[in-house]
């Protein structure tokens, strides 16, 4: 079956003329039809009896091993290949993934299955493909507290998802999406290389996400974080290079609207802004066929519904200005998450809504911006998610470390720098210990939730039930010039 009601429909579609080159990974290039060989060999060695773990180096070899899942109807566990000790443990234990694809990784136990050798005995026959609702892949992401939760999405939320872009953005198989994010989270693994394979268009993953190598992608629609175009506005010859592709995205966080300006000037884009999250796929987006406007995030895309409730849970008058709780519902939303019904619950109600923990205005014409989170918890940095709480518990397994918080603090390049605010025995707060706080983080959660800065203070500020102010600390650090948060 390769109709297109099923996900990777293009992929999957042997009619469909053969493209040399379309999947590109850093140096090495796949057609369609040595993908399909490559997965479909993959599939028939999976085990079919739980999740299959993929270590998400930015690599062809993930593309196959997460089609691969894919068109076997195994669900996939896309492992952050920084991942340190602690996170590692809890993704594998956590999805009780039952092998490992990838390098071997000292604590993970999993039988390691190997790719098949080159596309051996493979005519690149795809399985029956997976019922529209059974589990497609589990995203691991951070909450404000605990340790990452899996992000059930089913094949259907992932094709659907995909189909509302594609409308948005007049997607189509003429296009080449060029992209440097990490194949671990929905916006570089599920929009760029899944989206591409479900669309039929041609992707380019430049390894980083360096201005130099967007300038020489050659792409017609680009993926980036904010940060990835604040780095592209600040080098203007990379900037002037995409001057001819037809769409610039931005997504995963706010775009400084400086920054949209900047882009406007070098390149002639009014780039595309969009707005999702790990549990709901993309949902309110600028269209290619519509207005763009610096610091909103457009509409919602087919399929996806939204509303911004008040306090007393009714709509917020849709003037632009009334701030509330953004709230949305679609099919390209995810199932729960993992093993977590009771959380599940507190965000994802019966009927379908979803509250996103965002706070958002909407005007008149449906347009909608958001105006940052509820909680001061959930931090983004760079684009990546990460919860105060999981750094707080890192660090206090740290034999100095008295007390901690961890905030995000505004910053040009990342958005949000993570910073630890820490109490240490008198003498402690070392230069030395400052670097081996940072290192723990890095080696026990993972590269990208490092703190960047760690502040030693004598005491943090409570309330009078104990519960640290962290409101008070990011005014004293705005006070300080470290700027309030946007
Ligand atoms: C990188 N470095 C490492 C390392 N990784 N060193 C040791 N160990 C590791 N594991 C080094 C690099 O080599 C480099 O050194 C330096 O660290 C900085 O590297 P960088 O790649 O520039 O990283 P950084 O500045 O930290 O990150 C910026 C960034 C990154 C934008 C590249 O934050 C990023 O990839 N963000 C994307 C997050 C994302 O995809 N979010 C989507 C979530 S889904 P040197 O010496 O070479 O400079 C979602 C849904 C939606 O949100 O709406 O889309
Ligand atoms: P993640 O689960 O990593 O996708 O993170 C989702 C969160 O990223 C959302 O809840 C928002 O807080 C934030 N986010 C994503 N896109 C945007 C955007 N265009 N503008 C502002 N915040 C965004």
């Amino acid at each position: 079956m390769t109709d297109a009601t099923t996900f990777l429909a293009a992929f999957r579609d042997t009619r469909r003329p053969d493209r040399p080159d379309a999947v590109r990974v850093g140096d090495r290039t796949a057609s369609w039809s040595e993908l399909r060989r490559a997965a479909a060999a993959l599939a028939r060695d999976l085990p079919d009896d739980g999740p299959v773990a993929v270590c998400a180096e930015p690599t062809l070899d993930t593309v196959v091993a997460v089609v691969g899942c894919l068109v076997a109807g195994v669900p996939v566990v896309p492992v952050p290949p920084d991942a340190g000790s602690a996170e590692i443990a809890h993704v594998v234990a956590d999805s009780a993934a039952t092998c490992w694809v990838g390098p071997p990784r000292d604590g993970v136990e999993l039988p390691v299955l190997a790719l098949p050798d080159g596309e051996a005995g493979s005519d690149g026959s795809l399985p029956t493909p997976a019922e529209d609702d059974a589990p497609a892949i589990i995203l691991y992401t951070s909450g404000t507290t605990g340790a990452p939760k899996g992000v059930v999405m089913s094949h259907r939320a992932l094709r659907t998802g995909i189909e509302g872009l594609a409308d948005a953005w007049d997607w189509t198989d003429a296009d080449v999406v060029a992209h440097g994010l990490p194949l671990f989270h929905t916006h570089g693994l599920v929009l760029g290389i899944l989206g591409s394979l479900h669309v039929g268009s041609r992707v380019v993953h430049t390894g980083r996400p360096t201005p130099a190598a967007y300038a020489a992608a050659g792409g017609t629609m680009y993926f980036g974080v904010p940060t990835v175009w604040t780095r592209i506005a600040r080098d203007p010859d990379a900037a002037r290079a995409l001057a001819p592709a037809r769409l610039l995205v931005s997504g995963s966080a706010a775009l400084p609207v400086p920054v949209f300006e900047r882009l406007r000037e070098l390149t002639g884009h009014a780039l595309v802004e969009r707005y999702g999250m790990t549990e709901t796929m993309i949902t309110l987006s600028t269209r290619a066929d519509g207005e763009r406007r610096p610091g909103w995030v457009g509409v919602p895309v087919t399929g996806a519904r939204t509303r911004v409730r008040g306090e007393d849970g009714q709509d917020v008058p849709a003037d632009g200005e009334t701030v509330g709780r953004l709230e949305v519902s679609g099919p390209m939303l995810f199932d729960g998450y993992l093993n977590l019904p009771e959380v599940t619950a507190e965000v994802l109600a019966p009927d379908g809504w979803f509250s996103t923990g965002d706070l958002a205005t909407k005007d008149a014409h449906g347009f909608h911006r958001i105006v940052g989170r509820e909680s001061v918890d959930l931090i983004k940095s760079g684009g990546y998610r990460i919860g105060a709480g999981e750094i707080e518990t890192s660090l206090l397994a740290v034999p100095e470390v008295l007390e901690v918080a961890v905030l995000g603090l505004p910053d040009e390049d990342l958005g949000q720098r993570i910073v630890a605010y820490t109490v240490v025995a008198p003498g402690h707060g070392t230069d030395e210990l400052a670097a081996r706080l940072v290192d723990h983080v890095a080696d026990d959660l993972a590269w990208h939730k490092r703190p960047r800065e760690v502040r030693f203070v004598e005491t943090l500020p409570r309330n009078a039930m104990g519960k640290v102010q962290k409101k008070s600390l990011l005014d004293t650090a705005a006070g300080a010039g470290g700027g309030a948060p946007a």
